[in-house]
């Protein structure tokens, strides 16, 4: 009886545990929704599951409200994290249902028509169906290998939960009381389960959710904040990723007397001229472009599968669009325009030596009096004038 005791505080002790786990990790990612849900669920079934083990020591009528009330909770608000964490519509409806229904059914089975027998069972059938219910209405986006895992184990716990209620149906429940219930091989059974499935949820949860955490953390550093286009880190990590590619060819961008521009209008309408300089490079590019912010006011682009023809027409369309805008309304309009070099990325190149070359037709293209593309031709040792018409 004592060991059994001691034994039912392990389900309230990892419920908690995992509440504050989840608890800390939501300090780290505040905008998290799911993250506060999965806290708040695990909080809520650490209550339950120690109200069920302090049920002797309460009235049956306040341990049994206490009990399925915090148990119904855990289920919803775990399941509405459920549909939060894969951005989907939290089925309300069905939940407000749930939670009328379930109490109101078990109320009748416990101030009508005590029977503890149908409680169990209503119980635990509803509880299988509410959890098991996000693993097949959110199936087509359980697509990943650690998803197809947290179906799998929200099956399980369903089907487990389930078998509690199939368990009491085929014994028929037989001298089950609600005074010796507490200290019963089904109780005690019921508690085992809980606990084993709280925890592979739990742990599969935190998996998932440390992944997302890091992937956030990952794009967070290689993003320029700014521009929201790649910083130097992202982009040599995607460098080091792919490696380099068939006919990729770099070109180099900066803004053309950007130091005035700060000078004349202040730092706010400078940083709104990069970002929109950002935008335009990143809009013209493609997906499989590389758009880059290597300084101040500089950018690179890596063009995939290009020919230096190709790279001329990005930079000649980004050129052209950037002189036609007007940035900012305010101060009379501001007009920018910016200079590009062009460079292949050849074979045996390292890409600080294609960004060099490119760099060199950037200077060109500005000594010839900037506004303009200048490309590199190999073999010619400087830029070579690819000046466009405006
Ligand atoms: P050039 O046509 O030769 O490129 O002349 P420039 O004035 O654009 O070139 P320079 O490199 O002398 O000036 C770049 C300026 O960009 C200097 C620096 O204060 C400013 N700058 C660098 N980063 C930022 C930023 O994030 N925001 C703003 N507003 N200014 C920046
Ligand atoms: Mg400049
Ligand atoms: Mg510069």
């Amino acid at each position: 009886m004592q060991t059994q005791s001691y034994f039912q505080l392990i389900g309230p002790l990892i419920f908690l545990a995992f509440s504050c786990g989840f608890a800390i990790i939501w300090r780290y990612a505040r905008d998290s929704v799911p993250l506060r849900l999965f806290a708040l669920a695990f909080f809520l079934g650490a209550c339950a599951t120690f109200a069920d083990y302090m049920r002797g020591a309460m009235p049956p009528i306040a341990a049994f409200y206490a009990t399925n009330v915090f148990y119904i909770a855990t289920a919803l608000v775990f399941v509405s994290a459920l549909y939060h964490y894969y951005t989907q519509r939290i089925p309300w409806i069905f939940a407000a249902v749930m939670a009328v229904a379930v109490p109101a059914v078990l109320s009748w089975y416990i101030l009508v028509d005590d029977d503890i027998v149908a409680r169990i069972i209503v119980m635990n059938v509803c509880g299988a169906f509410i959890i098991a219910m996000p693993a097949v209405s959110l199936r087509a986006h359980m697509l990943r290998p650690i998803d197809r895992i947290l179906q799998t184990a929200l099956v399980v716990i369903g089907i487990c939960v389930g078998a509690r209620a199939g368990f009491v149906i085929v014994t028929g429940g037989s001298g089950l009381t609600a005074e010796n219930y507490a200290g019963s091989m089904i109780s005690l059974a019921l508690h085992f389960t809980l606990a084993l499935s709280a925890l592979a949820i739990a742990i599969v949860l935190f998996i998932m959710v440390g992944m997302e955490i890091v992937s956030r953390l990952t794009e967070t550093s290689e993003t320029d904040p700014l521009t929201g286009v790649l910083n130097r880190r992202g982009f040599e990590a995607r460098i080091a990723d792919a490696g380099r590619g068939a006919s990729q060819i770099v070109v180099m961008a900066d803004i053309d007397r950007f130091k005035a521009i700060n000078d004349r209008y202040g730092h706010e309408v400078g940083d709104a001229v990069i970002r929109s300089f950002a935008q335009i490079l990143a809009g013209t590019a493609r997906d499989n472009d590389l758009v880059v912010r290597w300084g101040g006011e500089e950018f690179l682009v890596l063009l995939a599968d290009a020919e230096i023809a190709t790279a001329r027409l990005f930079a000649e369309a980004v050129r052209r669009v950037f002189e036609e805008q007007t940035h900012d309304e305010d101060l009379g309009g501001v007009r920018a325009t910016a200079s590009f070099g062009i460079a292949p990325w050849l074979d045996g190149m390292s890409i600080s030596g294609a960004s060099h070359l490119a760099d060199q037709a950037l200077y060109e293209a500005k000594r010839e009096g900037r506004n303009r593309v200048c490309v590199h031709t190999p073999g010619s040792g400087s830029g070579e004038g690819g000046i466009a018409a405006a």
